[in-house]
């Protein structure tokens, strides 16, 4: 049995992680989850899974589930949830918060070993030099949950990094892709929320619609297979079968794919090295005769060149454009602002920062704070 714990259990990766644990009660002990204010959802898994803590990071919350009889201990916070995250405890974890607040978790598990599978993208987006390091020196293992990461290093597996040419990341193009700058201006939260093939959440919904998503994701692929972001290409593939692609020196390019579905990386994950027998729908070409591909609009769509800049500055700049876009995604969810006030506002706060030189844990943690309250 391994013993695992979920940081965000009640988000759109934290459920679909629930739902594999309660398909394989045999092979996973349940010791905590987490979530933020939906302690509804978090009861109802308490009451199903039996895990022995339920960790609320909201205090109102907090002190409202303290009157709904949980079976198990309810913790408060990030402290008692760093408390949590040691090989003593766990055996492997699951972080799939949505946002910087990822950070402190990510952090946590790599200095203490605890086999980290991670949703995350945002921890290495902002402070992947730092993780990295601790990854290299503790020996820690990070497993990638990130659709295309995980694409990546299953098609790693059995050969060098060193016989690498490039990576190449699959993007759907989301839901605007293809229409003109002028048709997509006045798109409201609501029409950014209909992606055309996967089931995720709000924020990673708007930041496929913007492809900030996939500039995050070029910055988590540097980081993650330890690569220069001039070896990652990014290439529009709208059916979302080919979840990405590795290229190698003698020209051959392996690939991973299969049908859409969030489930199937956090499975590979959450059971590796072994590939356990996942009871879903199985990939029948049929049903997708035609397989496409598309250079991304690089002028309809700023997110992703921003990203390649933020990552070529790299030092504090991937915080300015990680920490901008939360804060600009969120107004947008908000209908406060317009779609290309979330590129427009991430390029002019990247133009203005001055730049942290190898920015430390509580640098990267100041900055963000202070460009919060700034936007707020
Ligand atoms: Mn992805």
């Amino acid at each position: 049995m391994k013993k695992i714990g979920i940081l965000g259990s009640t988000g759109s990766i934290g459920t679909q992680s629930i739902d594999i644990i309660k398909k394989s009660k045999d092979r996973f002990d349940l010791i905590f989850i987490s979530g933020h204010k939906n302690i509804k959802l978090l009861k109802e898994q308490a009451d199903e899974l039996n895990p022995q803590f339920v960790l609320i990071t909201d205090l109102d919350a907090f002190n409202e589930a303290k009157k709904m009889n949980f079976t198990c201990k309810i913790l408060f916070g990030m402290n008692e949830l760093v408390e949590l995250i040691n090989v003593e405890t766990i055996d492997i974890l699951l972080n799939a918060l949505v946002g910087h607040v990822g950070l402190i978790p990510t952090y946590t598990a790599v200095k203490n070993k605890v086999p980290l599978a991670l949703a995350n993208k945002e921890s290495l987006v902002t402070a992947g030099h730092i993780i990295m390091k601790e990854v290299y020196a503790n020996k820690s293992i990070i497993l990638p949950v990130d659709s295309e990461h995980s694409a990546i290093f299953q098609s790693l597996q059995g050969n060098k990094m060193k016989n690498v040419e490039k990576l190449i990341l699959t993007a759907s193009g989301g839901p605007f892709r293809s229409l003109s700058y002028e048709e997509i201006y006045n798109k409201k939260a609501f029409q950014a929320l209909k992606h055309p093939n996967w089931t995720m959440g709000r924020k990673i919904s708007i930041d496929s619609a913007t492809l900030v998503n996939k500039g995050l994701e070029v910055i988590e692929a540097k980081w993650l297979f330890d690569i220069p972001a001039s070896k990652i290409d990014v290439v529009v593939h709208p059916q979302s079968i080919i979840h990405s692609l590795v290229q190698y020196n003698d020209s051959s390019i392996i690939a991973q794919m299969g049908r859409p579905d969030m489930r199937v990386p956090i499975h590979y994950a959450l059971n590796y090295p072994e590939r356990i027998n996942f009871d879903i729908e199985r990939f029948d070409f049929m049903k997708y005769n035609q397989l496409t591909f598309e250079s991304p609009d690089h002028k309809v769509f700023p997110g992703l060149s921003l990203g390649y800049t933020a990552i070529e500055k790299g030092n504090s700049m991937p915080t300015v454009y990680n920490t901008v876009n939360e804060v600009m995604v969120n107004k947008f969810l908000m209908d406060q602002v317009k779609f290309y006030d979330i590129s427009d506002r991430i390029e002019l706060e990247m133009n203005n920062h001055k730049m942290i030189i190898n920015p430390s844990i509580e640098e990267i943690i100041a900055l963000d704070k202070e460009i919060r309250m700034r936007l707020r």
